[in-house]
Formats: structure tokens, C-alpha cells, sequence
């Protein structure tokens, strides 16, 4: 089997970082980038500001209360893009298969190169000679585990997951910090005795579908270090969706909202998994006659929430004309991720 060498490269405390470099004066204090207001919202934290347990998402009030001397400083999203550029062009030194997953990490398939660690090293340093920043990097054999190796040693971390150390690696893995597995997931398995990717191992295939749908397909190559997603780089025409053919065809609308839901529910999910956001929500419906249709509707934010999602989707099947015609398939897709693509966070803040 060919084994793949992939990095995943992520900036340390960001915005935060690019602050205290523009200004000497913030280096060493923690240091808040965000709205410092009744409703604003911690962007990012100095590793400082973190010993405090100041992170991202937590409202402005709490961090204040944890940390008192914290120093709010609005951001400058277009230096920080101007940033992410500058890396951007370091990565494309060493590969076209690069993958930006936000404004501050990427993957890079660097398979073809005879050390991947080595070009993480050289990256890391061609970053901070450009930029006087830090990033941490990862590298493996795929990008769940890449992804998590630029976590393990951060800030300013080199850590490196070689095929042999795979299967020991994921074995003491968490189930929370593999790739999809979020807070509410991660408790499902708790509940189930699951911890580690050894316990996860213990369950079949069929057990893990049976327990967590079409994501459990995943998780069961997760628990074994395989990760078949490939790096990339094209984003711009990425989708994520989900379709169904109903047995007989409908024109029962409270039936067709709870596939809706349905669909939306997988989609967000997958979305999720991908890190994927989109402005675009998609409503494909094929009629008896199979005549098909679809209706759209663009955002100018990604859809924030599988609430926002669903709504959209209902919003869109009301424009559908289901009096004449049954249905005979109901699709629902995520598309158009904004540029440059930044990942499915919900707390990104207006600048
Ligand atoms: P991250 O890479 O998640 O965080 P970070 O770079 O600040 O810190 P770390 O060292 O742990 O990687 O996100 C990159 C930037 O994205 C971050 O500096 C600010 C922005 N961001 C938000 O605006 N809102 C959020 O909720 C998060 C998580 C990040
Ligand atoms: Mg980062």
C-alpha cells in the first residue's frame, strides 16, 4: 500500500500572536483579540491569557472575571489575511496539494518528498523568517493524525506520528480528539464505555453504524489509524449533501419535513466531520414523473447552525409546488464555502 506524508500546519494563538508582534508592549500579558463589550466574544487568547482559562468563544464578561488584567484588543482581520497569504505562499513551495482549512492552518500532501519532517522543520522556520510567527506542525500518514500531532506539542510544536507508531498512537487516543468526534459524540461513547480508540476498537463495523450511522463507517477506520481523505486543494467546488428516494412517492408535506430533517441532520454532520461551511443551501426535488427541480438560496455568513440549515432547507421546500405532482426524491446540499475557506465556526467575529 502506498503510504501517504502529510502535514498539517496550524499558527500559534493567532491573532493574538500577530498582536503581540506588532506591538511590544502586549508581548508576555494576556492578551484577548475580540469585542470587549456586553455581547463580545474572545476570537482568540495569548497563551498567557490562556493559564487564566481565557479561550476562544467565551464571552467577553466570563474572561474578564477570570482574568481582570486581560487586554482586549479589536482585531485587524486584514492584516491576519495578509498573514495567512504569506503562509500560504511558504506551503506552495513544497506542494500544490495544499489545503487551507481556516486562515491559520492547512494540510499539505507532501508524499513525493523524501523526509516529511524535514519540510515541516524548513516550513516552520520560513514562517517565523517571514513572518515572526509560530506555527506548530504535524506530520503522518493521514490528516486525522496529522491534524492531531500539530496539537500535541503546541505552541511552536514539531511532532511527527511515523506509520509504525500509528496503531500505539490511537490506541491511547481519547475518543474525543479523533477527527468528527465532538463534545455530544463523545459522550455517546462514554455512556457505552468507549474512551480510547482501544475500546473503540473493540466494536465492529456494524456496531458502530448501528450506533452512529454512516459516521460510524468512519470511526471504525478512525479506531485502526485510517483516514482516507484525500488533501484538497480545490475547496471552491466542494459540496456536502444528502439525498433520498421515498418508497412511494409523497406529496404529504409534514412527512417530507421530517426527511427534511433528516437530510439536513446527516449533512450538517458530514459538514462537521469535513470542517466544511457553506453559504449555499441547495433543495433538489424530483417529482413523480421524475422531472427534477431545485431551489437555492445563498447566505452572506456560512449557515451557522443545523437549526439555520433545516430552516433554509423548509424555507426552500415551500417554494417547491408539490399540488399538482407527488415527490419521489428530496435532496438537501451545503455548498459554496466562503473565501478564503474558513472552517465551520460559529463564533467568527465582524469586523
Ligand atoms: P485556532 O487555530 O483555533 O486558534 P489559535 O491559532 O488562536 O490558537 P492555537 O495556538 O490553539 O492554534 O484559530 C485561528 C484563529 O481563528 C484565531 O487566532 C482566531 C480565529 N478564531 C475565531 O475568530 N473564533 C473562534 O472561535 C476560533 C476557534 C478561532
Ligand atoms: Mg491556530
Amino acid at each position: 500500500m502506498h503510504i501517504r506524508k502529510i502535514i498539517h500546519i496550524d499558527m500559534d494563538a493567532f491573532f493574538a500572536a500577530v498582536e503581540q508582534r506588532d506591538n511590544p508592549a502586549l508581548r508576555g500579558l494576556p492578551v484577548a483579540v475580540g469585542h470587549d463589550g456586553p455581547r463580545g466574544v474572545v476570537a482568540t487568547a495569548s497563551y498567557e491569557a490562556r493559564r487564566f482559562g481565557v479561550h476562544s468563544a467565551l464571552s467577553a464578561a466570563r474572561a474578564k472575571a477570570l482574568c481582570p488584567q486581560l487586554i482586549f484588543i479589536p482585531g485587524r482581520m486584514d492584516v491576519y489575511k495578509a498573514v495567512s497569504r504569506q503562509i500560504r505562499a511558504i506551503f506552495r513551495q513544497y506542494t500544490d496539494l495544499v489545503e487551507p482549512l481556516s486562515i491559520d492552518e492547512a494540510f499539505l500532501d507532501v508524499s513525493h518528498l523524501p523526509c516529511a519532517t524535514q519540510a515541516a522543520r524548513e516550513i516552520k522556520t520560513k514562517i517565523f523568517q517571514t513572518t515572526r510567527l509560530t506555527a506548530s506542525a504535524g506530520v503522518s500518514v493521514n490528516k486525522m493524525l496529522a491534524k492531531i500531532a500539530s496539537d500535541y506539542q503546541k505552541p511552536n510544536g514539531l511532532f511527527v506520528i511515523k506509520p509504525k507508531q500509528v496503531e500505539a498512537f490511537v490506541a491511547k487516543l481519547p475518543v474525543e480528539k479523533f477527527f468528527g468526534i465532538g463534545r455530544v459524540t463523545a459522550q455517546k461513547m462514554h455512556r457505552l464505555g468507549i474512551y480510547t480508540g482501544a475500546d473503540l476498537r473493540q466494536k465492529s463495523e456494524a456496531e458502530l453504524t448501528a450506533l452512529f450511522g454512516k459516521a460510524g463507517h468512519a470511526y471504525f477506520g478512525y479506531a485502526r489509524g485510517i483516514d482516507e481523505r484525500q488533501v484538497e486543494p480545490n475547496r471552491k467546488h466542494l459540496s456536502v449533501g444528502a439525498e433520498n428516494t421515498f418508497a412511494a412517492d409523497t406529496a404529504d408535506l409534514s412527512f417530507l419535513r421530517r426527511e427534511l430533517a433528516q437530510l439536513a441532520h446527516k449533512t450538517w454532520l458530514r459538514a462537521q466531520q469535513m470542517h466544511f461551511s457553506g453559504k449555499t443551501v441547495t433543495l433538489k426535488l424530483k417529482y413523480a414523473d421524475f422531472k427534477q427541480i431545485t431551489r437555492s438560496q445563498t447566505f452572506e455568513q456560512p449557515l451557522a447552525s443545523e437549526a439555520d440549515f433545516l430552516q433554509a432547507g423548509e424555507n426552500l421546500l415551500h417554494k417547491t409546488d408539490l399540488s399538482r405532482q407527488k415527490a419521489r426524491l428530496l435532496g438537501l446540499t451545503l455548498s459554496n464555502p466562503p473565501a478564503p475557506p474558513l472552517p465551520g465556526r460559529q463564533l467568527w467575529f465582524d469586523f
